[in-house]
């Protein structure tokens, strides 16, 4: 039997998550990270995109995060959402993420940003210009050549397609014999300035690679495997880490398209990315936080109006589909959704942002429980998610006063 949805007042007794965005955890969300320092000690600001997808934000982010360096954040829309601010550009020219004030002084290029937040402050481990990092810096790049040169570029013959694969394995090889090669499970003795390196573009060839290629980046490889496990050790990186679902959708546009090869694996593994079942899905292994489902739902619940108003479906039958899904996410039963919301719900379904609005968990727990609940009364399809650019994601949609 379908229970009724719970009213918004009955929804929001039913969870008490609540994070100190400044001085808790890693968190997309904060304006401000202050790690118990007053504001008075900033001297940084970091300019990053608003949605969290800009891999180069993603290591001066991790960074800060792992030196606990107070900083503001302000965040930028990228071209491929939206319009970006006029006032970015009298600052930074090109438009490009991300930037760093410093005392005043704006510095571009995400690799000169860490040498100079180094001469600031310290060096994270082994630092940028050390002997030993260099050469894994190289190798990052080795590895970004030879899965843009899979990913995205479209290849004229199965023939062309064997060979990108290919010269992409050997080069995982290489990265799998520089992880080998230490005592532990980073890419030096000690958790480091390589790591941050590596961490935005392996997170996206996992990704990309398991939905475009069928090929999973993080089951095959045993030394990446326990990368990533050891990365999810750290409250820092699981704060910035995205799921498959959101870095799949937001890649095309930044990279100018990404190319499917239409394999069997590859079908299978866009359809479970694309329409569940999330879980166990090979883009995160350490063990749902018992909180993701209130997470998910306080999250929700905050942005409530916004969610509702940018639906395709109706705003009053969205408002009950949708708490319909969060009731059933909560108590755990089907709850029946109006006739017709189905493409609602799927539409949001397909736009929750890890960790942009939550966390990897969180986002499952509310995929799956819009998807069910949409599947109680259609097989209706959002609109389908652009591939050239993500204005469907304009954040002015959700800007608040
Ligand atoms: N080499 C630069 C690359 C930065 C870059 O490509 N940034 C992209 C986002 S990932 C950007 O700002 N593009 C303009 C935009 O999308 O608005 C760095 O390391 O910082």
């Amino acid at each position: 039997m379908a229970i009724a949805p719970l009213s918004w007042t009955d929804l929001e007794a039913l969870t008490d998550f609540q994070v100190d965005a400044v001085n808790g955890p890693t968190n997309a969300q904060a304006r401000w990270r202050l790690f118990g320092h007053p504001e008075a000690d900033v001297q940084v600001t970091l300019y990053r995109d608003n949605h969290a997808w800009c891999p180069y934000c993603q290591k001066v982010w991790l960074w800060l995060e792992e030196q606990q360096i107070p900083y503001r954040i302000e965040k930028v829309t990228m071209f491929c959402y939206g319009e970006k601010e006029s006032w970015y550009k009298h600052k930074v020219r090109s438009g490009m993420l991300p930037a760093l004030e410093l005392d005043g002084r704006i510095i571009t290029e995400s690799d000169d940003i860490l040498i100079a937040l180094e001469r600031a402050f310290s060096p994270l481990g082994k630092g940028m210009k050390d002997p030993t990092v260099m050469p894994l810096r190289q190798l990052e790049r080795l590895l970004f050549r030879a899965w843009c040169n899979w990913l995205c570029i479209p290849s004229i013959s199965p023939q062309q397609e064997q060979q990108n694969r290919a010269h992409f394995i050997e080069v995982v090889g290489k990265v799998e014999q520089a992880l080998a090669s230490t005592p532990g499970s980073y890419f030096l003795a000690e958790f480091g300035t390589a790591d941050v390196i590596f961490t935005p573009y392996v997170e996206r060839m996992n990704a990309s690679l398991y939905y475009y290629k069928g090929y999973s980046l993080r089951e095959d490889n045993p030394h990446l495997a326990a990368w990533f496990e050891a990365m999810e050790s750290r409250s820092t990186y699981r704060g910035t880490q995205s799921d498959f679902h959101t870095h799949v959708h937001d890649l095309p546009p930044q990279m100018g398209g990404c190319w499917d090869n239409g394999q069997p694996q590859t079908l299978l593994n866009q359809q479970r990315v694309d329409h569940g079942p999330w879980f166990g899905l090979p883009d995160v292994a350490y063990p749902e936080p018992e909180n993701s489902r209130q997470e998910a739902l306080s999250r929700v619940i905050k942005h409530r109006a916004n969610i509702v108003r940018v639906n395709p479906v109706e705003d009053r039958l969205f408002d009950q589909a949708l708490r319909c899904a969060l009731t059933s996410m909560m108590i755990g039963e089907a709850c029946l959704p109006p006739p017709g919301s189905d493409a609602g719900l799927r539409y949001l379904r397909d736009r929750i942002n890890v960790p942009r609005d939550m966390s990897i968990y969180a986002g499952k727990r509310l995929r799956e429980a819009l998807e069910k609940t949409a599947a109680l009364v259609g097989d209706q399809q959002g609109s389908p998610i652009p591939i050239r650019h993500r204005r469907d994601q304009d954040p002015a949609n959700f800007a608040t006063s």
